[in-house]
């Protein structure tokens, strides 16, 4: 099954130089494509429609701060399965319980700078897609 999926290489992930390591785990596997990619600074009207969903989460002000505090880079990834297949590279939130072997495992520690971001599912997917990438259909 064929999809696309909004991924987010976070602030931490773009200080620390890990672009390029993470983007070749993603482009590693077979038949993903990247099909859109762009280094952007988020501004706080962005984050809002992105994190939705946590707006009034007592973690929302640091993650806004967090996430506004140095460029992103930004893709849609397409493939086979791709929605779950970024989420089991990245790993689970917490990079402390993802175990060793995917993005957040090998290289996180702290909840918040978790590294990558990536849609959770086709209506979250298409939704992250509009947001940053409003051009592309
Ligand atoms: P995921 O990115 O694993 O799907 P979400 O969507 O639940 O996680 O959370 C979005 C982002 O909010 C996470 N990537 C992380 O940066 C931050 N976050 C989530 N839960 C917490 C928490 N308990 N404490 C601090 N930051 C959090």
């Amino acid at each position: 099954m064929s999809q696309r999926t909004l991924v987010l290489l976070k602030p931490d992930a773009v200080k620390r130089g890990l672009v390029g390591e993470i983007i070749g785990r993603i482009e590693r596997k077979a038949g993903w494509t990247i099909s859109a990619l762009e280094l952007r600074t988020l501004d706080r009207a962005i984050l809002e429609q992105h994190y939705a969903e946590h707006v009034g989460r007592d973690f929302y002000e640091p993650l806004v701060a967090f996430m506004s505090s140095g460029p992103v880079v930004a893709m849609v990834v397409g493939g086979e399965r791709v929605i779950e297949g970024v989420r089991a590279l990245a790993g689970p939130t917490d990079p402390i319980a993802a175990p060793s072997g995917s993005i957040r495992g090998d290289f996180g520690t702290i909840t918040r700078e978790n590294l990558i971001h990536a849609s959770d599912s086709e209506e979250s997917a298409e939704r992250e897609i509009k947001i940053f990438f409003p051009g592309i259909s």
